[in-house]
C-alpha cells in the first residue's frame, strides 16, 4: 500500500510511522463511499456503532466517559521557546515532548490497521487551500474526517509528487495484544493524552484520544493552531469563526464573520432563520473562518470545513431549524441518547423528553433518572451540503468578502445584547478582551468565567500578544475596506435566572442593526463601552419583549464595568513587552470613559 504513494516525503513519513507505530496493516483511504461503508461495518461488527432507523445510513457512538471533549489541559504549542507559544498555551520543548510522544507512540497501533488519510482543508486545487495527511488507527476517526474534510485520491493527484502537506500522526493510544479483545471506544488515560503541535515545523502528533478537536486533527489542530502560525508568517488569518450571508429585503448581500467561545452560538447564528420580515440567511461555514486579503483590498473568508461537528444538545426545531434539517441522513452521532425506535435524543430536543431511553453511557435512562440522557458536548457529524440554506457561494474558491466582525461570548451579567466598536483598534481591545463562561466543549469545570481573546484561547498557535498585534496590522493593511467590529451577548440573565433575550432566530434583530450601521443608515448611542443602538432603532416588532427587559438587556452598568478593569489588567499583564502599545491605550482610554 505505501509504495503506491507517489508523494517521497509523503511515503517516507508513512513508512517511518509505520515501523514506529508497528500496526498490523497501513491502508491509504481513497475517500469513496464504498470506503466509508467498510468502515462503518467494521464499526458495527466491532459494536461501537448503532444503526439508527429512523435516519438513513447515520448511527450512534458512545464514547469512553472519560474522552468526550477537548483536552485544553494536554494540548501543547511546542516552539523552541516558551515565549513564542506566549501565557495562553501550554508548552513542553519540542525534543523533550518528541521523546515523551516517541515512547508512546512505540508499537501503539499493534493488533490495529494504520490508516493514512490525504485531505484537503478547503476546495481541493483553491490556492488559499491546505494539503493535511492524518495518519490514524481510529476507523471512527476516518468517518469523520470523510465528513469533515475532502478526503481522498483527489487530494493525492493535487499533491502530486512534490507537493508539500501538513503530517497529522493520530493514535488513540491502546495498543491490543495477541488475541485481547477490543473495547467499543478505544483510547488512553488521561495522563497519556498529548494534543502537541510544532508549529515551526506545521507538525501535528496527537495521542490517547479519539474525540472531536483531540483526534480529527483537520479541525482546531491544522485550521486553526497550524493555520494561525502559518497566517501570522503569511500575512493572512485563521479564525475561530463561523461565516454567513445575510441579505436584506432590498437584495444587498453582507458578509458576517463571527468569533464566539466553543458552546457559545457559532453553529446556531451560521444557520439561524430571520424572524424579521424579507431578509435571508445564508450558511458558509460555522466554526473556521481562512481570510485573506483579495485584489479588491477587501478581506475574503473561506470556510476550510467541509461538515459541521455541531453541539447536539438544544438544537430543536424551534432553536435551529436549519440543523435539525440537515440531520435527517449520513450523519454520525456521538454520545447522544438512544430512542426505543431507534432514534437519538438529547437534552432540548423536545419540550418532554421520552419516556425511556439509552442513555449516552448505555444506561436505562427514564426522565425520572435525575441525569443527562445525552452527553452536554454531545455532537453531530454532518455534511454541509445538506444543509438546507448551506450558501450557494460556500465553496468558492475566492471565498466571500466580510463586512462584518462579531465577537462574543456567554455572559450572565454585565455584557449587554450589542455593542459596536468606536474603530478597529477598538474592536481589537474587544476581541482582545472577551470573556466568557466555560462550557462542556473541554473537559473541567463548567460556568466559570475567562478571557478568551477572540474565542482562540485554546485554538491561537502562537504567542498570543503577537496575535494581537497581528489582527492591528490586518486593520492597518485593510485600511478603508475593514469590516465594522461588534461585541454580542446573547446570554444575559434576569436576575431569577432566565435569559433576557429569546436568541436563535431573533438574533436577526441585531444583526439588521448592525448591517444598518454598515449601510449607514441609522445613528448610534456613544457610551463608555462602546456604540449602542438608539432606542427604536432595533427592530423588535413582534416580539413578546417588555420595555424594561429591553432596557435591561442594553444597560450600562459603569460601577460593573469599572470592576473588570483590575481583571482586563491582569490579562494584559502577562503579555508583558509583548502587548501592543495600542491595546494598553485603548484600556486608558476606556477608563477614561468609564471616569
Ligand atoms: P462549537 O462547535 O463548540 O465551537 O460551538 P458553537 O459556537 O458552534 O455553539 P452552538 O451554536 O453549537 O451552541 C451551543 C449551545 O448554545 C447550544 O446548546 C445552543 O442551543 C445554545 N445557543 C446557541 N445560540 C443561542 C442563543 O442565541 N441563545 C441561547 N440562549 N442559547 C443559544
Ligand atoms: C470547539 O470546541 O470549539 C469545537 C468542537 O468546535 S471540537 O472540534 O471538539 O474542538
Ligand atoms: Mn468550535
Amino acid at each position: 500500500m505505501i509504495s503506491k504513494l507517489r508523494n517521497e516525503k509523503l511515503k517516507q513519513w508513512v513508512q517511518e510511522v509505520a515501523d514506529l507505530c508497528q500496526p498490523d496493516d497501513v491502508y491509504v483511504c481513497d475517500g469513496t463511499r464504498k470506503e466509508y461503508d467498510h468502515m462503518i461495518a467494521r464499526l458495527l461488527s466491532a459494536g461501537s456503532a448503532t444503526p439508527l432507523k429512523k435516519r438513513p445510513n447515520s448511527f450512534l457512538f458512545r464514547s469512553d466517559p472519560s474522552d468526550v471533549a477537548r483536552v485544553e489541559d494536554r494540548t501543547y504549542i511546542s516552539t523552541p521557546s516558551q515565549d513564542e507559544a506566549g501565557p495562553t498555551n501550554n508548552w513542553i520543548d519540542p525534543g523533550k515532548l518528541k521523546t515523551i510522544m516517541t515512547d508512546l507512540y512505540t508499537g501503539c497501533m499493534k493488533g490495529r490497521t494504520m490508516y493514512v488519510i490525504p485531505f484537503s482543508m478547503g476546495p481541493i486545487g483553491s490556492p488559499i487551500s491546505k494539503i493535511g495527511i492524518e495518519i490514524t488507527d481510529s476507523p471512527y476517526v476516518v468517518c469523520n474526517m470523510h465528513i469533515m474534510t475532502r478526503v481522498g485520491t483527489r487530494v493525492l493527484e493535487a499533491l502530486s509528487t512534490d507537493g508539500t502537506f501538513i503530517p497529522c500522526l493520530h493514535s488513540i493510544g491502546a495498543p491490543l495484544e495477541k488475541g485481547q479483545k477490543d473495547v467499543t471506544w478505544p483510547c488512553a488515560p488521561m495522563e497519556q493524552k498529548y494534543i502537541s503541535h510544532f508549529p515551526d515545523e506545521n507538525l501535528i502528533w496527537s495521542y490517547g484520544s479519539g474525540y472531536g478537536g483531540n483526534a480529527l486533527l483537520g479541525k482546531k489542530c491544522l485550521a486553526l493552531r497550524i493555520a494561525s502560525a502559518m497566517a501570522r508568517r503569511e500575512g493572512w488569518m485563521a479564525e475561530h469563526m463561523l461565516i454567513l450571508r445575510l441579505t436584506n429585503p432590498e437584495g444587498r448581500q453582507f458578509h458576517i464573520a463571527g468569533a464566539f467561545p466553543s458552546a457559545c452560538g457559532k453553529t446556531n447564528l451560521a444557520m439561524m432563520q430571520p424572524t424579521i420580515g424579507d431578509w435571508q440567511c445564508e450558511c458558509v461555514g460555522d466554526d473556521i473562518a481562512w481570510m485573506k486579503i483579495g485584489p479588491d483590498g477587501r478581506l475574503y473568508a473561506i470556510n476550510p470545513e467541509s461538515g459541521f461537528f455541531g453541539v447536539a444538545p438544544g438544537t430543536s426545531d424551534q432553536s435551529n431549524p436549519m440543523a435539525m434539517d440537515t440531520l435527517k441522513e449520513n450523519i454520525i452521532f456521538t454520545n447522544c441518547a438512544l430512542t426505543d425506535d431507534s432514534d437519538i435524543w438529547w437534552e432540548g430536543m423536545t419540550d418532554k423528553a421520552p419516556a425511556h431511553l439509552i442513555d449516552w453511557k448505555g444506561n436505562d435512562w427514564t426522565p425520572e433518572s435525575n441525569r443527562d440522557a445525552a452527553h452536554p458536548n454531545a455532537r453531530f457529524t454532518a455534511p454541509a451540503a445538506q444543509c438546507p440554506v448551506i450558501c450557494r457561494d460556500w465553496e468558492k474558491p475566492e471565498g466571500v468578502p466580510i463586512d462584518i466582525f462579531i465577537f462574543g461570548g456567554r455572559r450572565a451579567t454585565v455584557v449587554p445584547l450589542v455593542n459596536e466598536a468606536y474603530n478597529w483598534d477598538h474592536g481589537v481591545f474587544l476581541g482582545a478582551t472577551a470573556a466568557s463562561e466555560t462550557t462542556s466543549a473541554n473537559i473541567g469545570a463548567v460556568g466559570n468565567l475567562r478571557r478568551d481573546p477572540f474565542a482562540m484561547k485554546p485554538f491561537c498557535g502562537y504567542n498570543m500578544g503577537d496575535y494581537f498585534q497581528h489582527w492591528l496590522q490586518m486593520g492597518d493593511k485593510l485600511g478603508t475596506k475593514q469590516p465594522k467590529i461588534f461585541y454580542v451577548n446573547w446570554f444575559r440573565k434576569s436576575p431569577d435566572g432566565k435569559f433576557l433575550w429569546p436568541g436563535f432566530g431573533e438574533n436577526s434583530r441585531v444583526l439588521k442593526w448592525m448591517c444598518e450601521r454598515v449601510a449607514g443608515s441609522v445613528e448610534a448611542e456613544k457610551t463608555p463601552i462602546g456604540l449602542l443602538p438608539k432606542e427604536g432603532d432595533l427592530d423588535t416588532t413582534g416580539l413578546e419583549l417588555s420595555p424594561p427587559e429591553m432596557k435591561e438587556l442594553l444597560q450600562i452598568d459603569v460601577e460593573a464595568w469599572k470592576n473588570e478593569l483590575p481583571d482586563i489588567e491582569q490579562h494584559f499583564a502577562q503579555f508583558g513587552s509583548r502587548l501592543p502599545e495600542r491595546l494598553k491605550k485603548q484600556l486608558e482610554e476606556f477608563r477614561k470613559r468609564l471616569g
